[in-house]
């Protein structure tokens, strides 16, 4: 029974969380940062995207600082991902406890030096979010038709330049499971950011944008709300997604990329073999009350 939890099978979902496992920018893919291994100095690792310190539990108060990249503090970025204006990023998710219901959305915005991802004006490229007729959800679309991949399109005309990519997942089955008090939903949000170079020669600059805090507030249609209702229809939270004036494939040649952040070195076989097994074990975890 998917939707009836047991309370061993409660406890594991209270302490595992999914979280993203790599990034395809472009046609080149780059590890996810590991929430253990990734800490551990010894392998010394770079990644694309903000790494977090204290584990990455979902975000539960969208005023809080970890409603931007989901920690707080964060650890920035070594590395930078390549694309081409127009290009595709996929996110792989790891798996997912199927009760997680809702909206899947992604957000760019221009990181100039200095910035941090709370100062960056966020514009929506996509979402996934509801189909009342069919009564399924983006989340749904992801886990059991896509394997727990999610593509997105870098808008072709956005002017090139650094940016982060904020993606997201928001679970609503809790939602209503809310404190008035404290002004927080019950909605579990799971955001994850990575740094992007854009290339090209756009020259747009979306205007409908928000920041992280900021972008939503506690009682949003979208946010504190009853899935198991039957909806007739989802108000997502944030701006509407931007769509360029023309969209276009990207152009010129892939980007050459030096480094994707895959450990090498003596240490590389037994990081892959540890992180393999503590993907597998969270795994195993969501998979434990199907
Ligand atoms: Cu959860």
């Amino acid at each position: 029974m998917r939707y009836i939890f047991s309370a061993a099978a409660y406890a594991g979902l209270a302490a595992a969380h999914g979280y993203v496992k790599s990034y395809t920018v472009d046609g080149t893919t780059y590890p996810a940062f590991h929430k253990s291994l990734d800490l551990d100095p010894k392998y010394n690792v770079k990644r694309v995207d903000w790494g977090y310190a204290k584990g990455g539990p979902p975000v539960d108060n969208v005023t809080a600082p970890e409603i931007t990249c989901r920690s707080h503090p964060l650890i920035d970025p070594a590395l930078t991902a390549i694309a081409r204006a127009g290009a595709n990023i996929t996110f792989k998710w790891s798996d997912w406890f199927t009760n997680h219901k809702g909206p899947v959305l992604t957000y760019m915005g221009e990181i100039k030096d200095g910035q941090k991802p709370e100062d960056v004006d966020f514009f929506k490229i996509s979402e996934a979010t509801y189909d009342p007729r069919t009564m399924r959800w983006g989340t749904d679309w992801l886990i059991e038709d896509n394997d727990n991949y999610y593509t997105s399109t870098i808008p072709s005309d956005v002017k090139p330049g650094t940016y982060i990519v904020r993606h997201e997942l928001i679970a609503l089955h809790n939602a209503l499971n809310d404190d008035y008090i404290k002004k927080i939903s019950g909605a579990q949000i799971y955001p994850q950011c990575l740094k992007v170079q854009v290339l090209g020669d756009g020259t747009a600059t979306p205007k409908d944008t928000v920041k992280f805090p900021g972008g939503y507030k506690w009682d949003d249609k979208g946010i504190l709300m009853n899935l198991y209702y039957g909806p007739n229809e989802y108000i997502s939270p944030g701006p509407a997604v931007y769509k360029p004036q023309m969209a276009s494939p990207p152009k010129g040649p892939l980007p050459v990329v030096k480094e994707t952040g895959e450990v090498t070195g003596p240490l590389a076989a037994e990081y892959k073999q540890l992180r393999a097994k503590q993907e597998a074990s969270f795994e195993n975890t969501v998979h434990g009350d199907r």
